[in-house]
């Protein structure tokens, strides 16, 4: 019990660090009396070793005779504008090191070499001045690592401008060696992250859901029992089942079912010897403010104009015109959302994010109000449909006289971690892409009928901008985006447009119900995806829940069987996963795709009434929100453990996490220093660190939050009426009439029933016993 508490002020202290780079994780090997650097003798290749440029540096690496030769150009104009770097160097505080190498030069000259900080203040670990000639330098010394553990710190050598005007010249260096030479007062403990022994959605649950725990490291407990937080009593006791080998987690797992509990209150749950679990909500409102603050991030990402936030507000950013690539033109593409940690503006993921929001509108509508603080609240039109439209009207200025749409607009290259409005570099706008001419036809044909009463003028403009780029798609077959070698931001490359132009017809069906757009839909058949690259289940939701379809068409029978194949898959891999979460691999921006497979399952449950379906829709929005291997809650700002240092340069200019926003989460492919430095040993399912300088598992977007307002408008719990088959609100003979025909062709994924209201026999089938019980009730209410 007592190591109990003192993990407790590990997991407390583990969430209030900020930006502190080496202060919580993993791989806690010994590194003692080993060259550190794998490649030190260069006997064949430089890797490794790179070269980092800025301020007008130039330089190259190569090899030359079993040394590493670093060419000079152009020293630039500061000290480290041509840097030769290792990157990923392990340094342990209190750990004695021993750092060796050879240097030579072709001119006499000064650089500086350290061990640093990679990010946040950059400072030295370590740090020498050398004066450098044609003779080697033969550098050995020991120094003890004072500041906290950094694991991913970088070796690198100053190479840039050091006062002294100098001309093309070449530094070697060679047998560089670091070794840990005494460990004995390093605390290898010390730097883990705490991890739960019992996880759950840390948010919370509304009373009637289904609500499990997973429980690891259990030593012979077979029962836990469920605590109301404020009164210490019991509430409830279950035992556990379904013990698993998680091989993703490496772990095994128990469950603990609690659904039973559906008081409002705030609870946790203990289990013998393992650590009782963070605190959780049940209530009918649980997740109101999750909610609002997935929409209002977007409003603190907007772009072009003054935000007003107590502690991300900011002036006006990115508002001089932007350069057409390659030309000399200059046009106004001012607004928008920043896409994400970063501050480009993309059509491709806008066209998701603006899908998403206007899907989950339709969805539940009930539960967008008018008050989210954005300066269009109070207006009388939902928040949710304000914001999106900020995004609209930055997408209108996109298109080009040709109808096309213009891929992107950033600068050149990244920003470093400052504010928006400190990135005054020009900006430029890049070509035209059939990806994101056909993801803004869809957007706009989808905003058409989303604001025609609200402001018709402006739904018009949609519909013809979506026009306009459906002949322009119809004239330019296929012209696949690939960033111009001089820009580094973004790509949003895409190898294929067919499931673009297949969402954008069947948003043009929708908004036109001209047969042209029905018979290109039939051309590609059903296409799938809700990622940024692969939008076709985005064509099927349109069909799917398009007023007045002809639900024989083959248009809307192909995408129900597309919707329902991709559902059972989600499904099945929920139900084998101790966390409940339909992924089995886990990628970049992994979040959003759990986020993703819960539409996918909450649109399937729309299809049919099957509850099943709706459970593990929920289940993905239990793992996003704490219900996972690492027992973090996702979104920040939100359960007890939450990410506090996202890749989100606001964050990282002002010290803090940014509330409401969804980050990447896991991934195993490991694609970044961090990723790389804190997660080599971890398993698959486990790969994430909660580290600003891991872009690909802590970064956030807009199309990350987007799935998850999304997956959040499912959470609505609808009052059943009992018997209710045909969800009409009353319960009469006409509910007879839908179950009866719904058992005769129970494979029929047309016929539409309530079945948690049909479901009389609460067994989870829909059978001949619900039939005589629901006549029974026709008998007895008349
Ligand atoms: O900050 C950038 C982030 O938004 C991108 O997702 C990521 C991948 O493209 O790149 C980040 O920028 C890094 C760049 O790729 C490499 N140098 C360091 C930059 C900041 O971490
Ligand atoms: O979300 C994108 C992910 O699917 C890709 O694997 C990754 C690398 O290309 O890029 C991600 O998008 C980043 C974008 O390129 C720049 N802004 C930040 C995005 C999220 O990391
Ligand atoms: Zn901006």
């Amino acid at each position: 019990m007592k190591v109990k508490a003192l993990k407790r002020v590990l997991a407390a202290m583990t969430a209030s660090l900020i930006l502190s780079a080496g202060a919580s994780i993993t791989p806690y090997t010994s590194t003692a009396a080993k060259n550190i650097i794998s490649n030190s003798t260069f006997e064949s290749g430089t890797s490794g070793w790179g070269i980092y440029k800025e301020s007008g540096g130039a330089a190259t690496i190569s090899t030359d005779s079993g040394r590493l030769a670093m060419n000079i150009t152009k020293v630039g104009t500061v000290s480290h504008a041509a840097q030769l770097y290792y990157d990923i160097v392990p340094l342990y505080q209190n750990g004695v090191y021993r750092l060796s190498f050879e240097i030579s030069c072709t001119e006499n000259r000064y650089v500086e070499a350290m061990i640093q900080q990679n990010g946040g203040t950059y400072q030295a670990y370590t740090w020498k001045g050398l004066d450098i000639s044609p003779t080697p330098l033969k550098v050995d010394y020991e120094f003890t690592m004072e500041e906290e553990t950094d694991i991913m710190s970088k070796f690198c050598f100053n190479c840039g401008d050091q006062g002294t005007p100098l001309g093309e010249h070449t530094i070697y260096l060679d047998n560089v060696v670091l070794e840990l030479v005494d460990d004995s007062k390093v605390d290898y403990e010390a730097s883990g992250p705490y991890e739960p022994d019992i996880m759950t959605n840390q948010v919370g649950y509304t009373p009637n859901a289904k609500k499990t725990a997973v429980f690891r490291d259990v030593t012979g407990e077979t029962s836990f029992s469920v605590i109301n937080a404020d009164t210490k009593s019991v509430v409830y006791t279950g035992e556990l089942y379904g013990k698993t080998e998680n091989l993703y987690a490496e772990e095994t797992d128990w469950l603990g079912d609690f659904s039973e509990i559906t008081e409002p209150g705030r609870y946790y749950i203990t289990c013998g010897n393992l650590d009782d679990s963070y605190e959780f909500e049940i209530s009918e409102n649980v997740y109101s403010n999750l909610l609002d603050d997935s929409v209002k991030m977007l409003y603190l990402q907007r772009c072009g104009c003054e935000v007003i936030d107590a502690e991300f507000g900011h002036p006006s950013c990115h508002d001089s015109l932007a350069t057409v690539y390659g030309t000399n033109q200059k046009i106004d593409v001012t607004g928008g959302w920043h896409d994400a940690g970063d501050y480009g503006r993309y059509v491709v993921p806008a066209a998701k994010t603006v899908a998403d929001l206007l899907y989950a509108y339709e969805r539940t509508p009930e539960l967008y109000g008018d008050n989210l603080g954005i300066p269009e609240s109070g207006n009388g039109v939902p928040d949710i449909l304000d914001e999106t439209r900020y995004e609209l009207e930055w997408m209108l200025k996109m298109q080009a006289e040709s109808g096309g749409v213009y891929h992107k607009v950033s600068c050149a290259t990244f920003p470093g971690y400052i504010m928006p409005q400190a990135e005054t570099k020009e900006l430029i706008v890049t070509p035209v892409s059939t990806t994101a001419t056909a993801d803004f036809c869809a957007s706009m044909a989808l905003a058409y009928e989303f604001y025609y009463d609200i402001d018709k003028n402006f739904a018009e403009t949609c519909l013809s901008a979506a026009e306009k780029a459906w002949s322009y798609l119809e004239a330019n077959p296929n012209f696949i985006f690939v960033n111009p070698s001089d820009i580094v931001t973004g790509a949003y490359n895409d190898k294929r447009d067919t499931d673009e132009r297949y969402w954008a017809a069947a948003q043009m069906y929708r908004a036109t119900g001209n047969q042209t757009y029905l018979d290109y839909i039939d051309s590609t058949g059903a296409q799938t995806g809700l990622d940024w690259s692969t939008v076709g289940d985005y064509g099927n939701i349109a069909l799917i829940t398009m007023d007045g379809i002809d639900k024989s068409s083959s248009a809307y029978t192909k995408a129900v069987t597309a919707i329902k194949k991709q559902a059972d898959g989600f499904a099945t891999i929920s139900k084998s996963n101790p966390y409940g979460v339909s992924l089995n691999t886990f990628n970049w921006g992994s979040n959003m795709t759990v986020a993703n497979a819960g539409i996918i399952l909450g649109l399937y449950y729309d299809i049919t009434g099957d509850d099943s379906y709706n459970t593990a829709a929920l289940a993905n929005l239990h793992y996003l929100l704490g219900k996972n291997p690492n027992g973090v809650c996702y979104m920040t700002g939100y359960g007890t453990v939450s990410p506090q240092s996202p890749h989100h340069r606001p964050s990282m200019a002002v010290g803090k996490a940014m509330k409401g926003m969804l980050v990447g989460g896991v991934n195993s492919n490991l694609e970044d220093s961090a990723a790389k430095a804190y997660l080599a040993d971890t398993p698959s399912a486990k790969c994430y660190v909660d580290n600003s300088e891991s872009y690909s598992t802590n970064e956030i977007t807009i199309y990350w939050n987007s799935p998850l307002t999304y997956l959040l408008s499912l959470t609505e719990e609808k009052e059943t009426v009992k018997g209710d088959a045909n969800a009409d609100g009353k319960f009469g003979v006409a509910d007879l009439v839908t179950l009866s025909k719904y058992i005769l062709n129970s494979n029929d994924a047309d016929t539409s029933i309530d079945w948690k209201a049909a479901d009389l026999c609460k067994d989870n089938v829909l059978d001949s016993f619900d039939l005589v019980l629901m006549r029974r009730l026709v008998v007895s209410e008349s």
